[in-house]
């Protein structure tokens, strides 16, 4: 009698512990503007606004995420609009002025980064740079580092909205369009020999999900979050619109930080991406299309309606 206690409350324990783990919050319609922009560029750009809103159990969220974009280092522009910084190619490109962040350790490493919309770029558990436009126009990066192998590689990905808590802009005939996502990064050593790619051997998870337009069809097993049932349609108007959110856990961007359980990035075409007509990616193909060391668009399971999603790799 006493072992099945033992056991049923053993399994009680297991059981609470994961649903810890897989807390999910939700919250409904538009969030509370906080800020109408966080960079004034024109030419057509989508404002960067920042929101914030409480979920159903009391909690408070930011969105589309917290950044360190009014505070931290800028990373240099390979392409950047606001900027006047356009090259046509990568041979224009002045490597010598990027500066090194010191990440602890001798060995010199560069990142060309892509994202749609915004990154920040970690290694060995320090933030290197942040992404200089955080919505659009579209405008790639490189950063450099100095760091010791192994070197942990961690980037926040955040797919900006204009619907704020709604993961969604106007677009395609609908004021409520959800937009898609993506990062694509190369890393190269002093020697130029390319030593990571963005590909399905990272890890990738989603922390907010929007719009959701029913609750059912996101499904939780574990540490995976599955929206692929949910609809990627839009809308008119925010009725009856959610979205849903996971704290990001203390450390996840260390070293010591394991994510074993997270799922797998998934790769994504150019097409898929649409790429097409950025400058700020085709003018350098030669990076992020390399013949010999072809990067992938990455991202969680869901491009669409993830709109702030962790990675991380490993240089070994
Ligand atoms: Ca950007
Ligand atoms: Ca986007
Ligand atoms: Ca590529
Ligand atoms: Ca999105």
């Amino acid at each position: 009698m006493i072992k099945i206690a033992t056991a049923a409350s053993a399994l009680f324990f297991l059981v609470s512990a994961t649903h810890a783990q897989e807390t999910v919050s939700f919250s409904t319609g538009l969030a509370q503007e906080v800020n109408s922009g966080l960079i004034e560029c024109g030419k057509g750009s989508r404002p960067s606004k920042v929101g914030e809103i409480e979920s159903e159990d009391g909690l408070s969220w930011t969105v589309p995420a917290v950044t360190g974009y009014s505070t931290e280092e800028h990373a240099t522009d390979l392409y950047n609009e606001c900027a006047g910084i356009e090259p046509d190619s990568f041979s224009d490109v002045d490597l010598d002025t990027v500066p090194v962040f010191d990440a602890g350790g001798e060995e010199i490493f560069t990142a060309y980064i892509f994202a749609d919309n915004y990154f920040e770029f970690f290694a060995n558990g320090q933030l290197v740079a942040v992404d200089s436009v955080p919505f659009t126009p579209f405008n790639s990066s490189v950063v450099k580092f100095s760091a010791s192998r192994p070197v942990t590689i961690a980037i926040m990905g955040v797919d900006w909205e204009e619907n704020l808590g709604l993961g969604s802009e106007a677009g395609r005939g609908k004021k409520f369009q959800p937009g898609d996502a993506g990062v694509v990064a190369i890393i190269s050593d002093e020697a130029g020999e390319v030593v990571s790619i963005t590909d399905s051997s990272w890890k990738a998870q989603t922390f907010y999900t929007s719009p959701i337009s029913d609750r059912g069809c996101l499904v939780q097993t574990g540490n995976v979050r599955d929206s692929s049932a949910c609809s990627t349609a839009g809308g008119k108007s925010a009725k009856g619109l959610s979205a849903a959110y996971w704290p990001i856990p203390e450390g996840w961007e260390q070293p010591g930080f394991d994510v074993t359980a997270w799922p797998d990035a998934v790769t994504f075409t150019n097409d898929i991406v649409g790429v097409d007509n950025k400058p700020a990616f085709t003018n350098f193909t030669d990076l992020f299309d390399n013949k010999a060391h072809d990067a992938q668009f990455i991202w969680s399971s869901n491009l669409v309606l993830d709109n702030l999603v962790l990675m991380r790799s490993q240089i070994n």
